[in-house]
């Protein structure tokens, strides 16, 4: 007999029951991104889930921009997100802070940001496309920062959805374990034969099916309409063998299921959830769903996953950073409760009229509005005068923040991304995040010579709000040279000028950003010896360095630990002198890459040198280094991958070739071919265009930084 699915209002089971009593909210938050590549469906399952929890009551949708989270214009323009916007909503017991990031990859930064801080993710997948290049990337981010996910396959609506493909791709290409919570009863659109209708829930075992959604959005209890029925017969077959998967996979995580199936007994599906929710958060699993996020299916099932198999704050471990006060690194960990010092990381900023507005993941402790908050890193005090709680483009005011929880702060200024902010009695210092280096630049200039202090003004604060956003200023030209990580988001950035910001730039073509390493290892000292203004200026630093194969910036490391004090001191200064030098970048004026300097013991003079003396010789140990080593420039290199019906597969092949590009591999993935490629950016400019000429319109792409890599010898001579 069909009937309504009340059960599924089952409270949230508490977390480990053997824990001590965690103040009770925690328990009940979810911090949650919803991470996938572009198009996947992110922001419409966004959209659905603000709906069916009622903090919504229209259901946007991204083809007509009108979602809640893509809000900005030039999304609403585009269908695409650019901006993570952040969410909160309740669903049962727990309030879920959720942030939809976008899927291009010249935003990957607001993945990477979103991820650092929060605590689970849902990963969309389209069922047609299955994982794609930027699922790859996103997942691999995931893993960096130990974050457990569930698994969407969505689009299961669409012409040439593959449910079990998509399970086995997440399988092969992201060496992940699925679970398969759900099967998909039929696949594709309505008019097909046996199109996508309803989900077999294998922890119940029972089909699920959905109100059509227009009859969703009538409104009513949403929730209520969510039907249950027993298992059809022609699914039957396929439900019981995946049904054994399932629970001959939770063996490992309860003995009490082994035993119930052992005798045969039913297994209660508490129980299976309770063993899912280990699996899950111990990052073994990833439980897989399925639905059609623009038909409205599967959506309380997602909401539910999210409630019961996802982390709370008080699942992850306390977090950890450095003590601030040790000059030998030492590791403190803060724990996720409101009564201890507070700790948090600011994630991302926002300009805004009124001020900055400051993203804060609150690990430990509460903060209140209008008090103060240390930032070790850059050692000021900053004001935290108002607390927002962020509701994508709308925000109410707290008067405080606690351990879980996601503000917005106002008040701060000298605070940039990834900083830490603390209670300035108990300070640690988390670590920082790490964002992708810019690839592309772009020089500009105002049509009016009156708009450039404007522009200067204006490109800062740009600057405040995207770390992967650079703009410097050259002197000489008038010119500023804006980079960032691709085309799009220079576009992005010059459309932002012109319409928010009422600023007209001639822009010149956009190039690609250079780097330089070091040619070969060298060891070289650097001193002074000056008299200046009748005092004696006497100096000297010795360094090694060199290049390495790993891909970073200029790493410049102390080797040198005297045991007195003063000489300690000395070495400290020294270290942090050449750091300032190399930041300056190499004989061709562009940053340093991939080059590690350790500084070495270096005689000291009586008296001991000042800090003038110091810098200046450390500057010219930098100098020396470089003219001894040579320097190679470097240019970026990209990893494209390219889908392509057979008989375009040549002439696609022939093109990438004359681009420099190396194809790596070649496979065939549902019926097309999928190659992929490292390819010089330099010479991939224009590709969209070009893919679709020699294609026939019938290619498509994905193109993202991989490395950077020696620039041929022509482009190296051409250099200015
Ligand atoms: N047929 C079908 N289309 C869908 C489904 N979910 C999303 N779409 C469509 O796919 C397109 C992309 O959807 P979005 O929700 O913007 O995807 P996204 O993952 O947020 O994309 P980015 O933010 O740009 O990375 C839109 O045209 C949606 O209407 C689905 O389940 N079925
Ligand atoms: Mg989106």
């Amino acid at each position: 007999m069909p009937g309504l699915v009340n059960d599924l209002a089952a409270r949230p089971r508490p977390i480990r029951p053997s824990d001590p009593p965690m103040p009770r909210h925690l328990a009940a938050i979810r911090n949650i991104g919803i991470v996938a590549h572009i198009d996947a469906g992110k922001t419409t399952l966004t959209e659905r889930m603000l709906f069916f929890t009622k903090t919504s009551h229209r259901l946007g949708e991204v083809d007509r921009g009108t979602t809640i989270t893509d809000f900005d214009p030039e999304e609403q323009e585009r269908g695409i997100t650019i901006y993570s916007a952040a969410v909160s909503f309740q669903w049962r017991d727990v309030t879920v802070n959720l942030i939809d990031t976008p899927g291009h990859v010249d935003f990957t930064a607001e993945v990477e940001r979103s991820l650092r801080v929060l605590d689970g993710a849902v990963v969309v997948f389209s069922a047609r496309e299955g994982v794609e290049a930027q699922s790859e990337t996103v997942w691999r981010q995931a893993d960096k920062y130990g974050v457990p996910r569930i698994a969407l396959v969505n689009k299961l609506d669409r012409e040439g959805a593959d449910f079990h493909g998509t399970v086995k791709q997440i399988e092969e290409r992201l060496a992940a374990k699925p679970l398969v919570l759900h099967l998909p009863q039929g696949l594709g659109p309505p008019h097909v034969k046996d199109p996508f209708r309803g989900i077999v829930d294998l922890v119940e075992m029972r089909l699920l099916t959905f109100p059509p959604k227009d009859e969703a959005l009538a409104g009513g209890e949403a929730l209520a309409r969510v039907t249950a029925a027993p298992i059809p017969d022609d699914l039957a077959d396929e439900a019981a063998l995946y049904r054994e998967q399932l629970v001959s996979t939770l063996f490992d995580f309860s003995d009490e299921i082994a035993e119930l199936a052992m005798q045969e007994a039913p297994i209660p599906p508490e129980l299976m959830r309770k063993a899912i929710r280990e699996a899950t958060i111990s990052r073994r699993v990833v439980p897989v769903l399925a639905g059609s996020a623009l038909d409205c299916i599967g959506i309380q099932p997602v909401l539910d996953a999210v409630a019961w198999y996802l982390p709370s704050p008080a699942d992850v471990p306390p977090v950890e950073g450095l003590d601030p006060a040790k000059k030998v690194p030492t590791t403190i960990a803060r724990k996720a409760d409101p009564a201890e010092p507070f700790c948090g990381l600011v994630f991302k900023i926002v300009a805004e009229k009124h001020g900055d507005l400051y993203f804060v993941r609150v690990y430990s402790g509460t903060l209140k509005a209008g008090s103060r908050a240390w930032n070790p890193a850059r050692q000021k005090k900053e004001n935290v005068a108002q607390l927002w709680h962020v509701q994508a483009d709308r925000r109410e005011q707290i008067p405080e923040a606690f351990a879980g929880d996601i503000v917005g702060v106002i008040g701060p200024r000298a605070s940039v991304t990834g900083d830490t902010l603390c209670d300035a009695a108990h300070p640690i210092l988390l670590e920082a995040i790490q964002f992708p280096e810019t690839v592309i630049s772009m020089a500009i200039e105002p049509e009016t010579s009156l708009d450039r202090k404007k522009l200067a003004e204006t490109l800062e604060m740009m600057k405040r709000q995207d770390p992967t956003f650079r703009a410097v200023e050259s002197e000489e030209t008038g010119q500023t040279l804006i980079s960032g990580m691709g085309e799009l988001h220079l576009e992005v950035i010059r459309h932002r000028l012109e319409r928010d910001f009422n600023l007209k730039c001639r822009v010149h073509k956009p190039r690609v950003s250079y780097k330089e390493t070091l040619g070969r290892p060298v060891e070289v000292a650097g001193s002074v010896n000056r008299q200046v203004a009748g005092q004696t200026l006497a100096a000297t630093v010795t360094l090694r360095a060199e290049p390495v194969a790993e891909q970073g910036g200029v790493t410049v490391e102390q080797g040198w630990f005297p045991e007195a004090e003063s000489l300690a001191e000395m070495a400290a200064l020294m270290t942090q002198s050449v750091r300032e030098s190399a930041e300056r970048g190499g004989l061709k004026g562009c940053p340093l890459w991939a080059t590690r300097i350790v500084v070495l013991e270096s005689p000291i003079p009586e008296p001991p040198p000042g800090d003038v003396a110091v810098r200046m010789a450390a500057a010219e140990a930098v100098d020396r280094m470089l003219e001894a080593a040579g320097t190679v420039l470097l240019e970026p290199v990209m990893r494209v991958e390219v889908s392509v019906p057979e008989e375009h597969l040549g002439d696609v092949i022939n093109d990438l070739q004359q681009r420099r590009a190396m194809i790596t591999n070649t496979e065939l993935r549902g019926g097309v071919n999928v190659l992929t490629a490292e390819a010089p950016l330099a010479s991939m400019f224009g590709y969209s265009a070009a893919v679709r000429s020699v294609s026939q319109g019938r290619a498509s792409f994905t193109m993202a930084p991989l490395k950077y890599g020696p620039a041929s010898a022509e482009t190296a001579e051409a250099f200015v």
